[in-house]
């Protein structure tokens, strides 16, 4: 019987620690069919983050190293910058990349590392037990905001490719999400578009994915997804924020 569909070669064969329903997972897939359909497995390096994908490299197939908390954009930086026929991602979540590592992905984002950045935003800190991060919406329930967030007190949610989409050394910046079959396709093509920038060598990329966090949001997997609908793509509008993949090659050719 012809095979139709099967796991990445370069999503590992082994069971993940995230909880169930957690789109983690989903991103984690599209993120290695990327790397099988660009035939790069062997020469590719992820960084993981601090938080619940604290532990990707058990579960891709490529080379993988560890960033403390908010630190893989530089860490990605002297991997690419040592090796530049490697192509190196990092993968982080909001708490990770907006909070914590917000120097280091600004200024890796400015300085055109040619680079690509997955940015996983449930808009909560997962691994820690659910407090705010910079992407908790306003009014919104976390163990640190228990009458939910005030932007009197706690300030505004930070739109991160909106920000980076300023910076002249970003050659791609796109939102997307993974709530549905359709949106999942276009998330996949945003990240197979964000690693053959790298490979052209254009620059900083990132593609920014809305994600669930069913258990630290107190929802059950579908109403999870329902909230992300109603309630973080009206914050964070999907699109592409910047495309400069047209132009000339801006650094580490
Ligand atoms: C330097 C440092 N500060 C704080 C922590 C604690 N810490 C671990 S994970 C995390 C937040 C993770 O949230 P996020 O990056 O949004 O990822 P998620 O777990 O939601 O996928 C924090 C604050 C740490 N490990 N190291
Ligand atoms: S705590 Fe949230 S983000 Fe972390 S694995 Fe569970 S559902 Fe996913």
């Amino acid at each position: 019987m012809a095979i139709v569909y099967q796991r990445p070669h370069a999503l590992l064969d082994v069971p993940t620690h995230y909880c169930p329903g957690c789109t983690h997972g989903v991103i984690h897939k599209l993120v290695a069919e990327v790397i099988d359909e660009l035939g790069i497995e062997g020469n590719t390096v992820g960084v993981v983050p601090v938080g619940c994908s604290v532990m990707a490299y058990d579960y891709f197939a490529c080379d993988a190293v560890e960033a403390p908390h908010g630190r893989a954009p530089a860490v990605a930086t002297g991997l690419k910058r040592a090796i530049p026929t490697n192509v190196v991602f990092t993968y982080q979540g909001d708490g990770d990349l907006a909070a914590i590592g917000t120097a280091e992905t600004v200024h890796s984002a400015t300085r055109g590392e040619n680079i690509t950045v997955i940015f996983v935003n449930n808009g909560i800190y997962g691994m820690t037990g659910g407090q705010m991060a910079p992407t908790t919406l306003p009014g919104q329930v976390t163990q640190t905001t228990p009458y939910g967030r005030d932007t009197d007190i706690a300030g505004y949610p930070i739109r991160v490719c909106e920000m980076l989409s300023t910076l002249s050394g970003v050659a791609y910046a796109e939102r997307v999400a993974v709530d549905s079959v359709p949106n999942i396709k276009k998330a996949k093509a945003a990240i197979k578009k964000a690693f053959t920038a790298q490979i052209e060598g254009k620059g900083f990329s990132i593609v920014e994915v809305l994600s669930t966090c069913p258990t630290n949001w107190g929802f059950t997997p579908v109403e999870a997804i329902q909230w992300l609908r109603d309630n973080m793509m009206p914050y964070y509008p999907l699109g592409v924020y910047m495309d400069r993949t047209e132009e000339g090659v801006k650094h580490n050719a």
